[in-house]
């Protein structure tokens, strides 16, 4: 029985060494890794970050649980990304300019490889130039966005605008997330859709591209 507790409490004290052995010993045992991502991993950062703005935590217990959660995740993602099937799609991914969150951008990116989409990843703090470029040379079908912090949500809505200018915007649709983003906000902006996980951010992909 794979012990979600200590891959908790590993991850929430930046346990990394202890993170990766668990979670090699629960898929070794072959827990589902959805469950260790659901019902460990993200509540175990929601719970860092709820520790951080009542200043119980700070920015290197902040660094030291995302360490210790990359590490557990290496060990998922190619079990989230093997398929080998023809691609359904091509998604150009990215965490926003000014925004180094990457890891619930990673977690998207691993699973819309798992459901058969060629991913191609620019990683954090990427302008909106650099997403018109991808958009030019890659010709995805979706731009994925992720912001984390409330003050580059903006840099969401200036790469649509980008997109706009360069004369690319209905070449391709454009899907966001990250904790802070709302459907309204999507909306707001002329995004064509919002997922809140992982896997939503999956069905509305093959929405987007049906
Ligand atoms: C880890 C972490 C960090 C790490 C990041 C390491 C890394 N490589 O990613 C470090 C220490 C670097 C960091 C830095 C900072 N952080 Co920080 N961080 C976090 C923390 C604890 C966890 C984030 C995380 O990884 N969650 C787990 C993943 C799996 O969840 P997720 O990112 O939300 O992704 C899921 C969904 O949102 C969705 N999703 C995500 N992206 C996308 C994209 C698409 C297209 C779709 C469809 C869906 C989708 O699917 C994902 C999987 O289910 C959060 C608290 C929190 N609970 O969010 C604070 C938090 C985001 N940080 C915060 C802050 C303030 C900062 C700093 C400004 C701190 C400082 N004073 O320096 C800096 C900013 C640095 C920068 N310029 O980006 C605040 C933001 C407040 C706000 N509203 O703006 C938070 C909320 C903490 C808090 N409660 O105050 N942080």
């Amino acid at each position: 029985m794979a012990d979600f507790k200590k891959l908790y409490d590993a991850i929430l004290n930046g346990d990394q060494k202890t993170a990766i052995l668990v979670t090699e010993e629960a898929l070794a045992e072959n827990t589902d890794p959805q469950d260790l991502i659901s019902k460990a991993m993200i509540p175990a950062m929601n719970e860092a970050g709820q520790n951080f703005e009542c200043e119980e935590f700070f920015v290197p217990e902040l660094l030291l649980a995302a360490r210790a959660m990359k590490g557990s995740l290496k060990l998922i993602q190619p079990l989230l990304a093997a398929t080998g099937a023809e691609p359904v799609g091509t998604v150009v991914i990215g965490t926003v300019k000014g925004d180094l969150h990457d890891i619930g951008k990673n977690l998207v990116s691993s699973m819309l490889e798992g459901a058969g989409f060629k991913v191609v990843d620019l990683g954090a703090d990427v302008s909106a130039d650099k997403f018109v470029a991808a958009v030019q040379s890659e010709k995805p079908d979706i731009i994925c966005m992720s912001a984390l912090l409330t003050v580059t949500m903006p840099s969401m809505k200036s790469t649509i605008e980008a997109l706009n200018s360069a004369g690319v915007r209905d070449k391709v649709k454009v899907l966001i997330g990250g904790a802070p983003v709302t459907p309204e906000y999507a909306s707001e902006i002329g995004a064509d859709g919002y997922a809140d996980n992982a896997s939503t951010a999956v069905a509305r992909a093959r929405q987007l591209v049906a």
